[in-house]
Parts: C-alpha cells; structure tokens; sequence
C-alpha cells in the first residue's frame, strides 16, 4: 500500500489530521489498534476552546457539536464556602467554551473520514514504523492475520503518550521534560442531571473536585485522591458522600446522586518532548505532551498541534516548500509550554498539596487575588477560552 501521509492512531489527532489533509486533496491513511467501538467510548476530555469549536465547524464536522454541546460563558471557582464566578466571555471579549465529549469529536470524524471514502484501518496489531530518515518510511502492521506494508512521504505519531512511534525516534534525538504531581483523579460518569450549569472547580481542605457534564442528564464528576489509590476503597456512595463535602458551600447547595456508569483514575503529569519531529516522523497530541486535566487543555493542544501540522503539509505539496515542516515543532511548542504553564498552575492552584499549610495558605491568597481583580480573572479566562492561534 501506498499513501501521502501515514498516520498511528485514531484518537483525535490522528482523526482530525487525516479529515483536514483530505478537505486539501492529501491522502492519508490510520491505523488504529483498538476497534472502532473502542475509540468511539471512551470517555475522556469534554472541554473545546472556541479555537477548537471554530476549527470543527470550518472544516465541516460541527453540525452535532452545534446542536447538542453546550456552550459556556463562565466557570465557577468555589472555595471558603462560596462561589466566584469567573466571566469568561465578558473578559474576553465574547469567547466561550463548549461542553462536548471527545468520544463525540471521535465519532464526528470517523463519520466524516468513512463517508469520504478514507482508509481507516481498526484492530490492527504490531505495528512498526521504519525508514523514517529515509525520504520512503514506512508502517508494517498486522491486519487481520496478514502482514502488510504501507509506503508514506511522511508519518504522523498520533498515537498517544503510550504509542511506538515516539520510542521509534533514535536514543539521543529527543530529550523529556516532565513532572509528575504527586496526585490523582477519580472520575465518575453518573446518570443525573449536571447540578450546575457551569463548571464548579471546588478546592477545599478535604481536597479538589470537580463538577462536570456531558449533556443536561449526564454529569461528570471527579476527586483530588492518591496516585496509587485503589479503586475499591471507592464504592459509589464514599464517593458521592465524598463529593458532597467538597462541594459544600455556606448556604444548603445540594449535589443529588445517580446511578454511577462509569469511573476510573487518572494521574495528574506533565510532559513534553522536544523536538517534536524526527525527520519524516512528526509527533502530534498527547504522543508529544501531556498536561494535567486541571485546564481542560489536552485535546484542544493536540488540535492545534494538528493544524500547524495541516498548513506544513499543505504547503509542501502545493509547491515543495520545507521551511513551514522544518519549523513545525518550533511553532508548536511555543504554545505547548505556555499550555503546560497554564495547566500547572491550575493544578497547583487549586489541589490540596503535600508541600505543608505554607502553601495551602499561598494558594488561597492567589485563588483570592484571581477572583478579586479583573486583571488577574482576565489571565484566567483568556488561557481558558484558548490563547489565540498563531502559527508563524
Ligand atoms: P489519544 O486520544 O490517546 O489517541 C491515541 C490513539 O492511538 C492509538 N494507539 C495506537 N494506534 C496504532 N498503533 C499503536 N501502536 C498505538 N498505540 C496507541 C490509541 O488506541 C488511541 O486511539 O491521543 P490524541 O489523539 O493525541 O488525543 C489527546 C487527547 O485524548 C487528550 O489530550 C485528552 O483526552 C486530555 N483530556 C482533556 N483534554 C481537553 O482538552 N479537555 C478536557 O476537558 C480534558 N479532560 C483529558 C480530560 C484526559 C483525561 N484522561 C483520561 C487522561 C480528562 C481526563 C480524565
Ligand atoms: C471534563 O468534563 O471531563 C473536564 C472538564 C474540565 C476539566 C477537565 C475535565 O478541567
């Protein structure tokens, strides 16, 4: 088999990579070694910057995000046992965020590549990629039993923080910075009406939670907890019971529960590799970096990476240009590292620290100074909607 660009992975990236080539006549083809089912359930990220939103709806897979994501002008950060509202349309000058599951992004573009007549290969096994350095590289995968081989003029790693393509990139290439905070969440998917209508990011002494949704039934919850925390200490009413502490305000706010359908535990981390590129190899998303949830960045940084990546490529078969490839990971890591501070501080910010009362206290004079100063809300609120894109 032969192809343009090859791409790991069908998450996101690997998704919104291979349906933007196409909308500009570049071929690709994803493979993936989970099924499609797989990909079309997990359930992960639920916040798009309106960068993102705008990006979706340009390029043609925004029709269902428009009719069910649910659009937000602000989030609410709770602590001391009151409410501060952070304004984020009105200190950015209109933007908003929308939620919609990224399992639901996932399944507009698999539409979208499917309905296009693109080659998504699911369930495919042992894949390898080789001859990056060369101007032919190459992925060899299993597909059904049977060993193939697809020929590329580039690959994209869009395979996540656990993929190979990142391993593939010779000892000495790349080098990692990353910090791995020394705590956890556990996230239910529980079926009862979101008991906000905004995003509540409570921190208190208890710890951090988090009040989600994914639709008017649905709401997606989440708890500061140990990294090696074990999931069955955890029945659902410990956690419900749990939830309710941490979100308790001064007046009777009530979080009413539901059955649980889901749940399982992340690890907070931050990661990034530089470069991002290794000859014909270009790394994209979380195969690149990884941020803590704390800002909601992951999949729109991936988006961006993805468009950056898009441009490059376009200009390359248009008339051969490299410079826009060769500057790829400098542009993209520009925003990757004021994403990474970003999601940092949010993180520090907001969690109850082993580092002592110190900064616990410090953390809530600066959760007082954000919400009690314009300028301060506005840092907030602009990194939140999403820096502006700026590829050059
Ligand atoms: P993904 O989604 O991990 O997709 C990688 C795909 O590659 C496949 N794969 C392979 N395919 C072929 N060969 C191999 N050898 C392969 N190895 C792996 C995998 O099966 C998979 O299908 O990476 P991608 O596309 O870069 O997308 C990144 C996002 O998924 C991630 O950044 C976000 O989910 C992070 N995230 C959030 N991001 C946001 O922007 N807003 C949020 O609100 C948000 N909340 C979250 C999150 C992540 C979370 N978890 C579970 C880590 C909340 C949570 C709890
Ligand atoms: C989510 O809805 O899953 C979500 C929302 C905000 C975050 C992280 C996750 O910061």
């Amino acid at each position: 088999m032969r192809t343009q660009v090859g791409i790991v992975g069908a998450g996101p990236s690997g998704l919104l990579l291979s349906h933007l080539l196409h909308l500009r006549g570049i071929e690709s083809v994803v493979v993936e070694i989970r099924s499609r089912r797989y990909c079309e359930t997990r359930i992960r990220a639920g916040v798009l910057e309106q960068g993102t939103v705008d990006l979706l709806s340009a390029s043609g897979v925004g029709a269902r995000m428009a009719r069910e994501g649910l659009v937000h002008h602000g989030i609410v950060l709770r602590f001391g046992g009151r409410d501060h509202r952070i304004d984020l349309s009105g200190l950015t000058g209109g933007r908003t965020i929308t939620v919609y599951g990224q399992h639901e992004v996932v399944k507009d573009l698999i539409a979208a590549r499917l309905n296009a007549g693109g080659d998504l290969f699911f369930e495919v096994q042992d894949v390898e990629v080789l001859d990056v350095d060369t101007p032919a590289p190459r992925i060899r995968f299993g597909r059904a039993g049977t060993a193939e081989e697809l020929r590329c003029d580039f690959i994209a790693g869009c395979d996540g923080f656990h993929g190979v393509c990142r391993p593939a990139v010779p000892p000495g290439v790349l080098t990692a910075y990353e910090h791995a905070f020394p705590l956890a969440w556990l996230g239910i998917l529980a079926q009862v009406p979101p008991a906000s209508e905004e995003l509540i990011y409570s921190s208190h002494d208890r710890g951090f939670a988090l009040l989600s949704m994914r639709s008017p039934e649905l709401s997606r919850l989440y708890l500061q907890c140990a990294p090696d925390e074990d999931m069955n200490g955890w029945p659902d009413k410990r956690i419900w019971d749990e939830l309710r502490r941490r979100f308790e305000r001064d007046d009777a706010w009530t979080l009413r529960d539901g059955p649980v359908l889901q749940k399982g535990i992340t690890a907070m981390r931050s990661f990034v590799v530089a470069p991002m590129q290794y000859e014909r190899l270009f790394l994209v998303g979380d195969a690149a970096h990884i941020v803590p949830p704390t800002g909601a960045k992951g999949l729109n940084l991936a988006a961006a990476d993805v468009m950056v990546l898009t441009r490059a490529l376009e200009a390359f078969y248009a008339t051969g240009r490299t410079d826009r490839l060769a500057r790829y990971s400098e542009v993209c890591l520009r925003r990757v590292w004021k994403v990474q501070r970003f999601s940092w501080w949010m993180t520090s910010m907001l969690h109850r620290s082993n580092d002592g009362e110190f900064f616990d206290r410090l953390h809530r004079a600066e959760l007082d100074y954000i919400t009690g100063s314009r300028a301060a809300s506005t840092a907030l609120a602009e990194n939140y909607v999403g820096l502006p894109f700026d590829d050059d």
